[in-house]
């Protein structure tokens, strides 16, 4: 088939992107043709979603897309487990909740414990997050939003129905809701029933590769578009758009995907439902080609997002290369956290939060910026560690390389740390992981290109890696996940 250009739309929780993907005769090329930032709401109802000012980025993106030249096919992933409610008519019901507002905490451990935690995972596979779609959904029960409801979208999918009017439910992107059964791979009415949820709410399954439907009249005339340019299911969440796309070869290979979350894990054939893997705080989540995504969520960039949106507000300095720089000559493994403390999901300061742990555990909390970030790209370093090595013996797989996709992976010290801890090599990139997941995914529904291995071929033969040899033995990442651990009160995974 002729080479061609796809439009990969691609929102995260901080920015929004479009890209250009052109795909063909051995080569994967992209443009980033607009970029827009993704600021969350405060209202009265809490912490939302500015959906219509993401529609709107998207639309102008599809605009620069179209101009430059033909676009075979629009694809589209965002975040996972947040999702918009329509009423009869199609309209929907305020905006999209931010899966870090605070109306889940406390609730959905209630849930959890009503339903059955056990129960729970053998059924969906789902890490227990407290903001899975199934106690947001929860959260809302007997709300007049969710009695006037008559469908449920995840955000993808609620923009795909903006685009094309036709309203479905992603099946990477359902894996994450809590509602999906990993044995099956349908909606389970179980948990419906468990959680007191209208199965009704619930649209008919896709699956990455399918089309979705044609761009709407008004679409066009808002982008230029030509007319029938479809809309293509790509892998919706994400991650699995990211995983889809890291340029691994062997089995015996490992990924984090690391952006807001560090997402670290391995991809499998099927679910691990044990007992150990879900106190261990492991997910499975699906990915294209039936594989399934065993991995934890480890709260990542966010930390460091979060501290340069403090420090702005106080006016001091926050530009990344000259903070890493600092972190990088700071004293490593001066301080250490456990990052998926719960005090870290949404503080209104970091740095003070960062420091309060510190003083919990006993060890003096870092002042200078420097210090602070890298007590952060330390911490997350040895979380890598802890999660790859715990998910190796839970898998009863071995792991011989890691590599990390996403924004995240321009973090050289990062990079370097997770190397260092881990004791493996670490291969970095593609930054653009989950923009070019969603591509090859519209290519391959062209004929552009073959199954996973060769998308993966692709991605190591065209885009840009680089390589991390871990520095000396690990034997002082070991001393200070001890000294982690003696100060911990909350379960770490080991
Ligand atoms: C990463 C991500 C992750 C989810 C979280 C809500 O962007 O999709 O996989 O756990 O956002």
């Amino acid at each position: 088939a002729e080479p061609a250009a796809f439009a990969a739309v691609d929102l995260g929780a901080t920015s929004g992107r479009v890209i250009v993907g052109r795909v063909g005769r051995g080569g994967l090329d992209l443009t980033e043709v607009h970029r827009f930032p993704n600021t969350p709401l405060r209202l009265p109802t809490g912490l939302h979603w500015n959906l219509p000012a993401l529609y709107q980025g998207v639309l102008d993106g599809l605009g620069e897309a179209a101009r430059t030249g033909r676009i075979a096919s629009v694809g589209i992933d965002t975040w996972a487990v947040d999702y918009g409610l329509l009423d009869a008519d199609g309209a929907l019901l305020g905006l999209p909740h931010h899966y870090r507002d605070e109306r889940t905490r406390g609730l959905a451990e209630g849930v959890r414990d009503q339903v059955g935690a056990r129960r729970m995972y053998e059924a969906t596979g789902l890490q227990h997050l407290p903001f899975n779609t199934v106690f947001q959904l929860a959260a809302a029960r007997g709300s007049a939003q969710l009695r006037t409801a008559r469908t449920m979208l995840l955000i993808p999918d609620l923009l795909t129905y903006w685009l094309t009017g036709s309203v479905g439910a992603e099946i990477t992107n359902a894996s994450t809701t809590g509602l999906l059964d990993a044995a099956t791979g349908t909606w389970s009415r179980e948990m419906a029933a468990a959680t007191g949820l209208d199965p009704g709410l619930l649209p008919p399954l896709t699956g990455p590769g399918t089309p979705a439907g044609a761009l709407l009249p008004y679409v066009r005339a808002a982008t230029g578009a030509a007319a029938g340019t479809p809309v293509v299911t790509v892998a919706s969440h994400d991650t699995a758009s990211a995983v889809a796309a890291v340029p691994a070869t062997a089995a015996s290979a490992a990924y984090i995907s690391c952006g807001t979350w560090s997402l670290a894990g391995l991809e499998l054939d099927a679910p691990v439902l044990s007992e150990e893997s879900r106190a261990a705080g492991f997910t499975n989540e699906r990915g294209i080609d039936g594989t399934v995504r065993y991995l934890r969520n480890i709260m990542g960039m966010w930390l460091v997002e979060e501290c340069r949106r403090t420090w702005a507000a106080q006016g001091r300095p926050v530009t990344l290369a000259p903070l890493l720089t600092a972190a990088a000559r700071a004293e490593p493994l001066a301080a250490l956290i456990d990052p998926d403390a719960p005090d870290f999901l949404a503080p209104d300061d970091m740095p003070a939060a960062i420091a309060a742990r510190c003083v919990h555990t006993g060890r003096r909390p870092p002042t200078e910026p420097g210090a602070v970030i890298r007590c952060v790209l330390d911490s997350l370093a040895l979380a890598h560690r802890r999660v790859l090595r715990r998910a190796a013996e839970l898998a009863g797989r071995d792991i011989t390389r890691v590599h990390i996709v996403g924004g995240g992976s321009r973090n050289a010290l990062l990079c370097q740390l997770t190397a260092d801890a881990t004791g493996l090599p670490v291969v970095a990139g593609p930054a653009e992981a989950t923009a070019i997941g969603n591509v090859l995914v519209q290519a391959r529904a062209r004929g552009l290109v073959g199954g996973l291995p060769e998308m993966r071929q692709l991605v190591a033969a065209t885009q840009q890696l680089r390589h991390y040899r871990p520095r000396g033995d690990s034997r002082g990442w070991t001393a200070a996940q001890h000294r982690l651990t003696a100060g911990t009160e909350h379960p770490l995974v080991q």
